[in-house]
């Protein structure tokens, strides 16, 4: 019987790669009081009064602005719960999430 050689079609990878980070992105809209924005910003992502502030007015001028980086699962986590408290008052106040470059 012929032996048989296997061949790795891949490199072994020597060194475990940082999982990829998701950024979470605050959107602007017309309806949900800016005080509101801000009280989310300090209360889900832990920001000053201060930062939380420019993050909202930069999404209020520029229609978006990234709050922060984490890992999928946090990201994806933190948007949902800073989105639905918004929903919970009637504002269609939105967080998403998209994949770092
Ligand atoms: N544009 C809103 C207003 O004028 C405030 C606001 C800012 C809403 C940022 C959402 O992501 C936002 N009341």
């Amino acid at each position: 019987m012929p032996e048989t050689i296997t061949v790795p079609r891949t490199k072994p990878k020597l060194e475990t790669e940082r999982p990829r980070l998701h950024k979470v992105i605050l959107v602007n809209d017309d309806y949900t009081p800016r005080e509101f924005v801000v009280t989310v910003l300090k209360g889900e992502f832990h920001m000053s009064d201060d930062q939380a502030h420019r993050v909202m007015i930069t999404a209020h001028r520029r229609g978006v602005c990234v709050v922060a980086v984490f890992t999928r699962d946090v990201a994806e986590t933190k948007a949902t719960r800073a989105t639905d408290a918004g929903k919970a008052k009637g504002y269609p106040l939105q967080f998403t999430t998209e994949p770092e470059e």
